[in-house]
Order: structure tokens, then C-alpha cells, then sequence
């Protein structure tokens, strides 16, 4: 199983839809194994944001990651990268498909939502800054067999 970090931005916190994001990832049947709220640093968000470092839009990114508070949560499963990546959509609003988080709740080309690690490289290092030792849960659904093919274990 995979884990990912994924983080409701400022702009999904003020606006009221934490529920609605985290719970579309429950939904899915990825499980929770992290939570916090907190307002990111300017330290944290320049190392959580290092590859964008040189691009024109970095130091609005980092003003804006660190304006108010954010959620930080982790979900697991088979695969849970690149099904948050999906479930996410394209970078901005007004890009992404409906159906996708960014793609019904936002229009707008500077707000985004929600981030996901893009890659398990990334899940990892990013997990690292948003949650310490013992943060994250070891625990499992106990319908976990429901959500994957139990169809060994029925034959
Ligand atoms: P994604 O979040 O879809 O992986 P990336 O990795 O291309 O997008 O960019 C990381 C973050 O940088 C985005 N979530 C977005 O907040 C910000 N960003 C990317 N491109 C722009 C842009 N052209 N203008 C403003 N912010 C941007």
C-alpha cells in the first residue's frame, strides 16, 4: 500500500469544504492514517515548495500556503498516489475535469485547493515535513477485504 500526503489549502479551509474533500477520499476507500490542522511556516512551505523555488509564481505560492490554516492529512491504499493525483485533477479550477475535486469546487487560475504528492519520492519526503515520529497511524479497516479483490478468499 501506498501512502500519500495531501493538504487542504487555504482557500478549501475558508471556504468550508474540508469535509467534502476528505470525505471524497474515504469515499473512494483510501483510509486516513494522518490529520492536523496548522498554519504552515514560511520555512516549512519553502522547503515543502524547493523545486518551485525559481519559478514567477513561487513567492505568491508561499504567501498564500502560509495565509491561514491549512489541513494536512495522509491516506492509504493500493495505489493511493496516483488515485489522488486523479481524483485532484489539473492544477487549476478552470482546467479540471468535473468529477475531480478542482474540476467542481474551484474557478480560480491561483487557488487550487488541495496538493497531493505527485510521486512516491515525494509522498515521502513530504510526509517527513507534515508529520512526525508516531503521527501517522499503523492501523487497517477491518472491511478492508471489501475494498480490494477478496475474490481469493471467497473461492
Ligand atoms: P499540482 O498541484 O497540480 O501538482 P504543480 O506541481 O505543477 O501542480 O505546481 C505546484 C503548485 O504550484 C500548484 N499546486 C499551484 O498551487 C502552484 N502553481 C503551479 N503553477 C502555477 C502558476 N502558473 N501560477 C500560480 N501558481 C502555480
Amino acid at each position: 500500500m501506498d501512502t500519500t500526503l495531501l493538504i487542504v489549502k487555504p482557500d478549501g479551509v475558508q471556504r468550508g469544504l474540508v469535509g467534502e474533500i476528505v470525505g471524497r477520499f474515504e469515499r473512494k476507500g483510501l483510509h486516513l492514517v494522518g490529520m492536523k490542522m496548522m498554519t504552515i511556516s514560511p520555512e516549512l512551505a519553502a522547503e515543502h515548495y524547493k523545486d518551485h523555488a525559481e519559478k514567477p509564481f513561487y513567492g505568491g505560492l508561499v504567501r498564500f500556503m502560509t495565509s491561514s490554516p491549512v489541513v494536512a492529512f495522509a491516506v492509504r491504499g493500493v495505489g493511493a498516489i496516483g488515485i489522488c493525483r486523479k481524483m485532484m485533477g489539473a492544477t487549476f479550477g478552470p482546467n479540471a475535469e468535473p468529477g475531480t475535486i478542482r474540476g467542481d469546487y474551484g474557478v480560480s487560475t491561483s487557488f487550487n485547493l488541495i496538493h497531493g504528492s505527485d510521486s512516491p519520492e515525494s509522498a515521502e519526503r513530504e510526509l517527513g515535513l507534515f508529520f512526525g515520529d508516531g503521527e501517522l497511524q499503523e492501523w487497517a479497516p477491518a472491511n478492508l477485504g471489501w475494498h480490494y479483490d477478496a475474490a481469493e478468499e471467497l473461492a
